[in-house]
């Protein structure tokens, strides 16, 4: 019987990761860059035993289904392989965001998964090996085996993808990142679903990845000046192509709601009256705001009283995996 437990911290980018270039592997068109945060964690205990006839797999204590298992199968696969054994796993996984938050993150779930293998069948991965093997799980989770600024390097081969963190002199402390969560009961295009179907037919796609490594260069030179204007100038105007590419697939689609476009036009409200914050969105309606410490009570009460109080949660920057005794 080996047995490990791991927590992982999720990790929202700023550049984002939109597109893959092979799908297997789970090598990303582009490099990313993402700031990880304390709000929000999966942890994650595995036991592999041989007498187990088949992978279990528990979320927040309810049995998955067949289609979750076998994910989560393919990747223990991976981590069997490299330990030389078969035998099949029980896995219990907590996600510790708010419930129905519509942030349960596989970027946190992935990693806290590889970390619990690497520990429990003692693979003694370092941390770029680490971040090798959960990116073939979830390519976002790459990027969760470290904490505050960190690049997903897109690379060319398994080899030589992987994420690291990036230097910043400890900017990330200056931040914080509001939640506006706005989980609407729409039908959800899944972000693996979107992006393969957004390089597939967006003629719009071309213009992200041209432009994409422009911004890249410009949001690192923005943590190394510590210009907060230039971070959220670039990250918004990142996010916008991004989900501008959506618009133009076949069939077209978007993830914002009615209130992703209001908590939008409330961050250019807060700017024109001279509070400097910027907002980002991922493959779903909730609106993420990027602020200065310094005010971000400002922007939390703003939103609380534009939504809903329990629908604002702040965060702040957060560390890498971390084991479980
Ligand atoms: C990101 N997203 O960079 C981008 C921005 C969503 C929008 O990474 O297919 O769950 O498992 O590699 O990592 C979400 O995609 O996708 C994501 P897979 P993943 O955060």
């Amino acid at each position: 019987m080996f047995k490990g437990k791991a927590r992982a911290y999720t990790n929202i980018a700023l550049i984002k990761y939109w597109g893959k270039k092979n799908e297997t592997l789970i090598l990303p068109m582009n490099n990313s860059l993402s700031l990880t945060l304390d709000a929000f964690y999966t942890e994650t205990e595995i036991l592999f035993s041989e007498e187990f006839t088949e992978d279990r797999f528990y979320l927040d204590d309810q049995l998955q289904d067949e289609k979750a298992t076998k994910k989560i199968s393919a990747f223990l696969d991976l981590a069997r392989k490299k330990a030389g054994i078969a035998y099949k796993a029980t896995i219990t996984s907590q996600n510790f965001v708010p419930t129905a938050a519509g942030l349960a993150s596989s970027a946190s779930g992935l990693a806290a998964l590889a970390g619990a293998c690497n520990e429990a069948l003692h693979l003694g991965l370092d941390d770029k090996e680490l971040s090798r093997l959960a990116r073939r799980g979830s390519g976002s989770a790459c990027r969760s085996i470290f904490g505050g600024f960190v690049e997903w390097e897109k690379g060319h081969d398994d080899e030589s993808s992987y994420a690291q963190p990036v230097p910043s002199n400890n900017f990330e402390e200056e931040l914080a990142m509001v939640f506006v969560l706005l989980n609407d009961q729409k039908k959800d295009v899944s972000s693996r679903d979107g992006m393969r179907r957004t390089v597939a037919t967006s003629s719009f796609y071309q213009g992200w990845l041209d432009t994409v490594e422009a911004d890249l260069y410009q949001l690192k030179q923005a943590i190394h000046t510590k210009d907060f204007q230039a971070l959220g100038e670039t990250m918004e105007r990142n996010a916008l192509k991004m989900h501008g590419t959506t618009l133009a697939a076949l069939p077209p689609f978007t993830y914002w709601s009615a209130d992703s476009l209001k908590a939008m036009q409330a961050v250019r409200t807060l700017r024109n009256e001279g509070i400097p914050c910027y907002f980002t969105m991922d493959a779903g309606p909730n609106v993420k705001v990027l602020v200065e410490k310094k005010q971000e009570e400002i922007v939390r009460q703003a939103f609380s009283d534009l939504f809903s109080p329990q629908q604002v949660i702040t965060a702040h920057a957060g560390p890498g995996i971390k084991i479980i005794e």
